[in-house]
């Protein structure tokens, strides 16, 4: 049998309370590898009340320096045993290991930034022009926070979310993807014990059952939700009818505009990590190349070279450059995809072809795909792929890259590469994102704020308001005179 993996609530692993598990698929061979619980409402419910039972503990609710320790242990705790997560990782989204380890070995650090900003509750005196009085705004935890996240990188999102989370003194339940939740489990059980019982637990199931049950249960005071614009868009619909606020970090079609001064060098290697490392499914995918006219043509030779030396195969293989693509459903519609841009005109001068790899035959592969000449008004150059597929544009003008660059729904990340430093400046200004990079890209550090604009979500992780985030506002007024009688007798 599989190896099963269950929720973890209140300091313990649960078994699901209906008895149903979910097969996992490992993408790399097509076969299932483990099953996680499905959970339910019921689940939930336990999990919820462990959560506010912890979340009003007054020694962790108010005890910055306790928070501090905790989170210090967690980082240490992963600094010393990240290994064990690897493979369960890779199993489960077909990530290929150096991503993985790359990924897990910082994984510490994330929560040793937080630790350190525990102490939130510095009290402010704020000016209000008022006599008699005098107001003080201090910060509050929601109390428990809702967590849902994606597949593609379960781990550092997670992060994201928890450690901010919990500096803030909160509470955290945590609904990971029902396509990769097993190294979620690993990490619950492996740091568990380092929190008060109820300050961290896991549900794992479907986003229609376990996690909408969590968006919806009285206890649980904020959501924050890293996945799909429809998922985000279903979430943040349950939680308003609830009256809870959200964080929405949703896809994105980010724009790279290449211009005729570029290092070339460079700017090869920004978008070929920017849409083909994480084989694309990275929610800062730098999906559309917007490229100078005059450069078009040599720089997409150069990019087909670089692609045609890459190795695809076992995920496990640490000299394969490609694993697979995380799951069934994300292949099918990659391949879809790409046949309705070949319909609707564009031409592919690399890859396109579902790919079959010696030994993974069932596995599900797609190599790096460039297409050129892609319309505007297409479902490629406007819906987010999130796989290894870059659109081709050429421009002329700086004002049309713009255009360009800014003509889509979204508005998570773009690239702009010149030597030209007013330039940048200047055509940073212009672009409509949550980041932009200039002759850069990918980059994520938990002192810098991530999210998007327009239908790439709304709100931010990490930067210098991540923990307030969790946070409420909350105004202390304290009279220093006598108040006047209201209703002064009219004798
Ligand atoms: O997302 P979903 P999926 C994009 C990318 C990808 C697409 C689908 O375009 O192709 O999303 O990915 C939970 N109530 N991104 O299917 O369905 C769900 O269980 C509560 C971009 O993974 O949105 C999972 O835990 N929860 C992205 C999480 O939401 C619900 C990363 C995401 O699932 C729910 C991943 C509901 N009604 C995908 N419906 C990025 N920004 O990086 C779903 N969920």
């Amino acid at each position: 049998m599989e190896k099963q993996f269950t929720h973890y609530i209140n300091g313990e692993c649960h078994q699901p309370s209906n008895g149903q598990w979910i097969d996992s698929i490992n993408p790399a061979t097509g076969r299932v590898w483990a099953q996680i619980a499905r959970g339910n409402a019921t689940d939930v419910d336990l999990a919820a009340r462990a959560a506010a039972r912890a979340s009003e503990e007054l020694s962790w609710r108010n005890d910055p320096s306790y928070r501090s320790e905790a989170l210090k242990a967690i980082a240490f705790r992963l600094d010393r045993n990240y290994e064990s997560l690897i493979d369960v990782e890779i199993n489960d989204n077909g990530k290929r290991a150096a991503e993985v380890k790359a990924q897990m070995s910082v994984l510490g650090s994330w929560y040793r930034h937080f630790a350190e900003l525990t102490n939130t509750d510095k009290i402010v005196e704020l000016k209000t022009g008022l006599e008699g009085v005098t107001v003080t705004r201090d910060l509050i935890p929601f109390g428990v926070i809702g967590a849902i996240t994606a597949w593609n990188s379960p781990l550092m999102i997670a992060a994201w979310k928890i450690a901010p989370a919990l500096a803030g003194g909160n509470s955290v339940i945590l609904k990971p993807s029902e396509l990769a939740s097993c190294s979620t489990v690993v990490f619950a059980e492996m740091v568990g014990d380092l929190l008060p019982r109820g300050v961290l637990n896991v549900i794992t199931g479907f986003g229609y059952e376990a996690g909408a049950s969590l968006v919806q249960h009285e206890y649980v005071r904020k959501i924050t939700f890293t996945g799909s614009e429809f998922g985000g868009a279903r979430v943040a619909t349950i939680a308003a009818k609830h009256v809870k606020p959200t964080t929405l970090e949703l896809g994105g079609k980010s724009p790279q505009i290449v211009f005729e001064d570029a290092d070339i060098e460079n700017t090869l290697n920004g978008i070929l990590s920017g849409i083909f490392l994480s084989n694309g499914q990275s929610c800062v995918a730098g999906s559309r190349l917007i490229i100078h006219r005059t450069i078009h043509d040599s720089f997409i030779e150069k990019l087909k070279r670089r692609l045609s030396s890459l190795k695809i195969g076992d995920p496990h293989d640490e000299t394969v450059n490609i694993g697979p693509i995380a799951n069934e459903a994300q292949l099918d519609k990659i391949v879809s995809m790409v046949n309705q841009a070949r319909v609707d005109g564009a031409s592919v001068v690399a890859g396109g072809i579902k790919t079959e790899v010696k030994g993974f035959e069932e596995g599900y592969f797609y190599p790096p795909t460039i297409l050129i000449d892609v319309a505007l008004n297409t479902q490629i150059w406007r819906e987010e792929v999130f796989g290894p597929v870059l659109c081709v544009t050429k421009f002329d003008q700086v004002r049309e890259a713009i255009y360009l660059a800014n003509n889509t729904d979204y508005g998570l990340a773009a690239g702009i590469w010149t030597s030209d430093e007013a330039l940048a400046k200047s055509v940073s200004k212009q672009i409509n994102a949550g980041t932009v990079y200039i002759n850069h890209y990918r980059s994520v550090n938990a002192s810098v704020p991530v999210g998007g604009v327009k239908k790439s979500g709304y709100g931010r992780e990490l930067g210098p308001y991540a923990v307030e985030a969790f946070m409420q506002e909350k105004a202390i007024w304290t009279g220093e005179s006598k108040l006047a009688d209201p209703f002064p007798s009219c004798s």
